[in-house]
């Protein structure tokens, strides 16, 4: 008879020789769970994020940048949906996590919890957040579980550009009129320190990486891709001609990185304890979204059953 402690060993040397796991594998029921949180986090991350660009659509300054934040906030809906049916596969439902996101449950990034002010913010979230999402993705493009990793090839691919149109909108500002330059310069002031905060507590305080990184659903430590993250974008800041709002951050010659200042702790926890800038608003928006789509996926729904029937009478 096969006991426990062999299909855990067993599993392990899976993950060892880099096998991928997939869903009608055994797995540890903590493995199942800790990529579940982390997959539906992630979803829920992409899904509220498209609120506080949604936000700038219809403000947006010409008509080729509306076509691009449009084309944006639809990929993000996109890895939403690539991202809930990883998550489905195992044994949750989608609806279950929505509800969960919806109530107030379920936890997502706390960057998506601070205001877009101006115009400039689209320039930083493309840049900055999506940055600091894109390190953290091509990472988990070799993570153990199958569906997620396969998931997350798909979801760089459109993350780099977003990269690329962030800094390149912010590029056209940097060379404006004053007005213009200052705008820029206010929103890295912003996004700056909340960027810094997407990759999670100090790996001392990082309950779960230990065992993340052994089961090689993390590959990177918290704190070994935010030193990535500044070691990047101090040298990019430079072409823009701005600065990063932080006296601290210096070239060390001996570690071959930036050294950069603290990080605010109580303010990131406070954002994810859901007491920052905008979570409340945040979840009245989601929730006001979701009941305003009820008739799409009744329509969806119908429509499908329709079809099943269509085809089911066909055959007989
Ligand atoms: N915000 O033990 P760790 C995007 C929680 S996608 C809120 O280190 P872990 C695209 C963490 O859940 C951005 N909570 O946790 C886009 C845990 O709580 P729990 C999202 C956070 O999982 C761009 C506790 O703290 N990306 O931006 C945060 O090993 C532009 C202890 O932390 C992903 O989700 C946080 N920042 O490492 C869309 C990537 N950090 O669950 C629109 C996948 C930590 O035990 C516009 N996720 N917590 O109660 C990951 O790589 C990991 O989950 C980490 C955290 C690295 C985020």
């Amino acid at each position: 008879m096969i006991c426990i402690f062999d299909l855990e060993k067993s599993f392990q040397e899976k993950i060892d020789k880099e096998i991928k796991i997939e869903p009608k594998d055994w797995m540890p029921e903590a493995y199942r769970k800790t990529n579940l949180r982390q997959i539906s986090q992630h979803a829920h991350s992409e899904i509220v994020g498209m609120l506080p660009e949604g936000n700038w659509i219809s403000r947006a300054p010409s008509l080729k940048r509306k076509a691009i934040l449009i084309a944006k906030v639809q990929d993000e809906a996109g890895h939403g949906l690539y991202l809930y049916s990883a998550a489905e596969t195992l044994g949750t439902s989608r609806d279950q996590m929505v509800e969960d996101l919806n109530s107030g449950k379920a936890k997502y990034s706390s960057i998506f919890n601070y205001p877009t002010l101006t115009w400039a913010d689209m320039g930083a979230v493309g840049w900055l957040v999506d940055g600091a999402a894109i390190l953290n993705q091509v990472m988990l493009c070799r993570t153990s579980y199958g569906p997620y990793a396969r998931a997350m090839v798909r979801i760089c691919k459109e993350e780099s550009f977003h990269q690329r149109q962030g800094f390149e909108s912010l590029l056209v500002l940097s060379k404006g009129t004053k007005a213009q330059r200052d705008m820029c310069q206010d929103a890295i002031n912003r996004w700056w320190w909340p960027s810094l905060m997407m990759f999670g507590p100090k790996d001392n305080e990082s309950t779960n990486s230990d065992q993340s990184i052994k089961w090689k659903i993390k590959r990177k430590t918290n704190d070994e891709l935010r030193q990535q993250f500044v070691d990047m974008v101090a040298e990019q800041v430079k072409l823009l001609g701005m600065t990063l709002p932080d006296p601290n951050l210096k070239w060390n010659e001996e570690r071959n990185h930036y050294d950069f200042g603290e990080i605010n702790w109580e303010e990131f926890w406070n954002v994810v304890k859901g007491n920052g800038p905008c979570n409340k608003q945040r979840l009245v928006d989601r929730n006001k979204a979701h009941d305003e789509g009820t008739w799409v996926r009744e329509a969806a729904l119908a429509y499908a059953e329709k079809r099943k029937n269509k085809l089911k009478t066909k055959a007989t």
